[in-house]
């Protein structure tokens, strides 16, 4: 082959395409982006992305006190974050990298406010509730025109749930939502921390665990969509994602979602640096990118997720816009809470109790 003069080589090597050396390692919920976000992160930025995925705030707990996780960015929700801020997981954000931080919505922001003052270490991702998935027919099936579809007591009634356990009921794997959930329904207050309240709650859980087929938080969309679970306590997007699959997939399967009249959790999920995140330069770079008012619509219109970016909201498809499982009416709103922090005695007994439901002992 013939060899190039020195100089030719030295000019070709300034005008070929360097391959980037900086990557970014992002750690996010599981089914929670668009499909093309990260493509375009880096077309525009030329930085590589390395994207792992969870579905549990305390598996990213975990993570994030052990510390050098190797993340640049992660997704912890409102109540998380605020007891990981305290353990000093997070670094705080440098706004002057954050342009497009005037796109987002002040009312939100400043409810995040509660859990992290001054917004001074995360940014609204999306956010929803916690509330029931169901398949319309089979409900319909074996409860018929009485069935509590609007409800906590379709999940919580023994006998109602009983009536379920042939078609597959499931719930999240989530303590600190299932708990408030259960207590909620006993008529107690969903944000209480109180050991006996807990207790009780924990009690009703137990009383319909022998119908319950799973405890998982991220199955029940391709169960849902299939028709293999009938009943799923679940994340509103998700179950939005399932009633979308299964109309793509023309299986028959007709899912819905609903925020029962009892009330219901509301919760922000937030975009976060850890505090020895590896590249936090790109980190920021992340957060701006996805707080384009496009770029957040995408991912609306993709994962069936509010978010909280008041520029993109005329870019949501409408069909989004005007669902109130996405969107909740006032009258919905007035009875959703919000996420309670607990200290760490009242995380051991929610832990303890969790795992006494789940394993039934
Ligand atoms: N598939 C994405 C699910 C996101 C759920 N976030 C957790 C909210 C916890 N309250």
């Amino acid at each position: 082959m013939k060899q190039l003069p020195l100089a030719a080589l030295i000019a070709a090597s300034c005008v070929a395409p360097i391959a980037s050396a900086e990557t970014l390692n992002v750690y996010n919920w599981s089914d929670y982006i668009a499909e093309d976000t990260i493509e375009k992160f880096t077309a525009a930025t030329g930085i590589e992305v390395n994207y792992d995925v969870y579905d549990s705030n305390e598996v990213l707990e975990a993570k994030m006190l052990a510390g050098n996780s190797g993340y640049d960015i992660v997704v912890p929700t409102s109540d998380f974050l605020q007891r990981q801020i305290s353990a000093g997981a997070y670094q705080p954000l440098d706004k002057s990298k954050l342009p497009n931080l005037a796109n987002m919505d002040a009312a939100l922001m400043e409810g995040l406010a509660g859990y992290d003052a001054g917004n001074e270490h995360a940014v609204i991702y999306m956010w929803g509730t916690t509330g029931i998935g169901y398949n319309v027919d089979m409900i319909n099936e074996r409860l018929g025109d009485d069935a509590p579809t609007d409800s906590w007591a379709l999940v919580f009634d023994p006998d109602v749930v009983a009536k379920l356990a042939d078609c597959g009921v499931s719930m999240l794997d989530a303590p600190t939502e299932l708990l408030p959930a259960a207590m909620n329904y006993l008529g107690l207050d969903p944000r209480s921390t109180d050991k006996k309240d807990f207790e009780a709650g924990a009690e009703l859980l137990m009383s319909v665990r022998p119908h319950v087929r799973y405890y998982h938080s991220s199955q029940y969309i391709s169960d849902l969509a299939n028709g293999d679970v009938c009943v799923s306590v679940g994340w509103s997007g998700d179950v939005f994602q399932a009633r979308d699959r299964a109309d793509e997939a023309e299986n028959g399967v007709a899912v819905s979602y609903v925020i029962p009249k009892e009330g219901a959790l509301q919760w922000f999920d937030t975009m976060a640096i850890p505090v020895d995140a590896p590249n936090p330069d790109a980190a920021h770079k992340f957060i701006d990118f996805v707080m384009d008012a496009q770029i957040t619509a995408d991912i609306t219109n993709y994962v069936w997720y509010a978010n909280g970016n008041a520029a993109s909201m005329p870019l949501v498809d409408e069909e989004i816009t005007s669902d109130p499982g996405i969107f909740p009416t006032d009258a919905a709103k007035a009875n959703l809470w919000a996420s309670q922090v607990y200290n760490a005695r009242q995380d051991r007994n929610v832990t303890r109790l969790w795992t006494k439901v789940k394993t039934g002992q």
